[in-house]
């Protein structure tokens, strides 16, 4: 099989005679689509959820009694924030992927040594733009180096005056959770490649706990959740020729005891065929669509994987009813 430069095999590539608006979807994209949603266990990627509407929808689950993740990480870099921007330094960058709003960075921002650069790492260019514009008003001491980059694929950081030894990597967010356990384990060899011998990795991840709060965190009582996971098919009908009847499906959120994940899913209430990016399928009541992995971690089990990537835990800090955790390893 030949694989292009952009990982995708040439006879995905052929599959992609189709149809579609370039302006508003790639055409990498349409064959991540294709090969997720024509599968016998069909998929759609969780980017996706993120069109203005998800993400105001994301806003609200953040504040809902049942999603604990946002507030309790954030509790923890509010009671911690002095020890993690020790663990920083003084010189360096800190290279945030995925930094979207930034909002969360601000913290470290305000009490990071004035040497550190900050580098947020995000997709969208323009955003991106608009948000390290913002922060260069709000924090005219702090160097702010953006990159527009797909984090999920190797990108080249530009040299730094300091060492290399002295970067670290800031994911937040339980993000990494969002990976299966193997692709988390490339990202963190990617970023330990990034930072150099020395360098840092302060991350954010989610820890195992009772399943009934987990799967109350992911479906809750006011269905928000549901219409976030709903909005998905929203956004492809808009953006990748879709066809889905929202009324036509139901929110599921089930946690996976096996492989520490939450799983969700959009159930098909009925026997349907649907359009999606030029092509069609059919989908049997009850059968499943996978919109999302959210994989839950113990302190050791993460310790392990980041240790086969070549991170070394120096810290770990947990909130008082151990429901989540963030790291600094060192590589
Ligand atoms: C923002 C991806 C970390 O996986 O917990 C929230 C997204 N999904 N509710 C998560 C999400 C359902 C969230 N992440």
């Amino acid at each position: 099989m030949v694989i292009s430069s952009t990982g995708l095999a040439a006879a995905d590539r052929a599959e992609c005679a189709v149809a579609y608006d370039s302006r508003l979807i790639d055409r990498d994209s349409v064959i991540e689509l294709q090969r997720g949603f024509f599968s016998d266990q069909p998929s759609l990627p969780s980017k996706y959820f993120y069109d203005q509407s998800g993400s105001e929808l994301f806003d609200e689950i953040c504040e809902l009694d049942e999603y604990y993740p946002t507030r309790t990480e954030a509790s923890i870099m509010r009671e911690c924030v002095d020890d993690m921007v020790d663990a920083i330094g003084s010189a360096g960058r800190l290279i945030e992927y995925g930094s979207g709003s930034s909002l969360k960075t601000r913290l470290l921002l305000e009490h990071m040594h004035p040497d550190v650069t900050y580098v947020p790492v995000d997709i969208s260019g323009d955003y991106l733009e608009q948000v390290a514009d913002n922060l260069r008003r709000d924090f005219p001491q702090r160097r702010i180096a953006p990159i527009a980059a797909d984090f999920t694929r190797p990108f080249r950081l530009p040299s730094s005056e300091a060492a290399k030894s002295r970067d670290v990597v800031y994911f937040p967010g339980s993000t990494v959770g969002n990976f299966r356990p193997a692709f988390a384990a490339t990202l963190l060899s990617q970023m330990r490649n990034q930072v150099g011998t020395g360098g840092g990795l302060l991350i954010g991840f989610d820890l195992q706990k009772d399943p009934a709060v987990l799967e109350a965190a992911y479906d809750d009582r006011r269905g928000v959740t549901a219409l976030f996971n709903l909005n998905l098919l929203r956004h492809l009908n808009r953006v990748a020729g879709g066809n889905f009847n929202l009324n036509a499906y139901r929110h599921v959120a089930l946690y996976n005891d096996r492989d520490h994940r939450i799983e969700m899913h959009l159930e098909s209430c009925r026997d349907q065929q649907v359009t999606l990016a030029g092509r069609s399928r059919t989908l049997a009541k009850s059968q499943r669509i996978l919109t999302e992995l959210s994989h839950k971690y113990t302190v050791d089990g993460f310790t392990q994987m980041a240790a086969a990537s070549g991170w070394k835990r120096e810290q770990i800090w947990m909130d008082s009813n151990e429901y989540f955790a963030v790291g600094m390893f060192r590589s």
